[in-house]
């Protein structure tokens, strides 16, 4: 199913020239390198014309996990925390402006935001609980993360400057994963009960959960295309572990990665078109780019370190 597509370098480069941004890229700096095109490279076709607007995501590249933002093209890589503590899954706000995400440079993991040039940090949650996986609302005003505070990993919700915290779901559960619908009206996320994981729908205020997938295997990671038509999540039953899309009430599941591409943590491109994910099959953590059925896939960070938790600029 998957064209598995190898470039170098140099085609990168040329992808990130040829890419019609279409948005402004405020507090990027000029690449931090230079490199020529042999011949062989001038001759190649750009395979997959990237979406425009920057990727962050999470690396080890300078000795512990930081906040980074690239080009959708794997070029301009640029880092926003410094901080020997982990920092990790960013979320941005809807209007590029601001990123929040999870660090536990207080000594217990908390939700920071800061300004999308690594600026005006500010610690969101202030609990001595976990909290974690924060996801922007798409009018910008609230931020969804999930919380033990109360003993159990469930899904809260607060305002986007951390006022008017409440709690969303009320399992014995373990919540996690948040993420909005496109319409801002309702939150997907992944609970595991009892032997598997399924992915749940709740409503902003609380009401109408229901379990969406419902099924034996272990579905995670969910991630709502940005026309809130679609679903791509993480399914793994015996060692068969993909991403698949689904219609936004459950059918048509498909999966577009195969076993063999190692693929994790979804994220789609502001048009709909493109996926940003995780993958494992060079050895360590590397950001894949695709097309939202699984052709077209690139490496797009080629680093010896770890780098995960992909998420595109709305
Ligand atoms: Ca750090
Ligand atoms: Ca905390
Ligand atoms: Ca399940
Ligand atoms: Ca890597």
């Amino acid at each position: 199913m998957n064209r598995r597509i190898l470039l170098g370098p140099a085609t990168l480069l040329a992808l990130a020239a040829c890419q019609d941004t279409g948005h402004p890229t405020a507090a990027l700096p000029p690449e931090r390198a230079s490199a020529s095109m042999s011949e062989g490279d001038r001759g190649a076709e750009p395979l997959v014309l990237v979406a425009g607007a920057p990727i962050a995501f999470t690396s080890t590249r300078d000795g512990n996990h930081e906040i980074y933002v690239m080009n959708a093209s794997g070029s301009r890589v640029t880092r926003l925390t410094d901080h020997p503590a982990i920092d990790l899954l960013p979320s941005w706000s809807p209007d590029g402006r601001r990123i929040a995400f999870t660090t536990v440079r207080d000594g217990n993991w908390e939700i920071y935001v800061m300004n999308v040039d690594g600026t005006g940090l500010t610690n969101l949650t202030n609990s001595s609980a976990a909290d974690e996986a924060p996801a922007w609302s798409p009018d910008g005003t609230q931020i969804a993360f999930w919380s033990d505070r109360d003993g159990y990993r469930q899904i809260h919700v607060m305002n986007a400057d951390g006022t008017n915290r409440r709690r969303l779901t009320t399992s014995d559960d373990e919540d996690g994963s948040p993420a909005w619908s496109p319409d801002g009206t309702q939150i997907i996320f992944d609970r595991f009960e009892d032997d598997d994981s399924d992915l749940h729908v709740v409503n902003v205020d609380g009401s109408g959960e229901f379990n969406l997938s419902n099924s034996p295997d272990d579905e995670s990671e969910p991630a709502w295309s940005p026309d809130g038509t679609r679903i791509a999540f993480l399914r793994g039953t015996n060692g068969d572990s993909r991403i698949w899309v689904m219609n936004v009430d459950g059918t048509q599941q498909t999966p577009v990665t195969a076993i063999s591409d190692y693929a994790t943590l979804p994220a789609w491109a502001a048009n709909g078109r493109k996926i940003v994910f995780t993958s494992t099959r060079d050895g360590n953590y590397e950001i894949y780019l695709m097309r939202a059925d699984g052709s077209g896939q690139i490496n797009l960070t080629n680093d010896a370190a770890y780098d995960a938790f992909p998420t595109w600029r709305p």
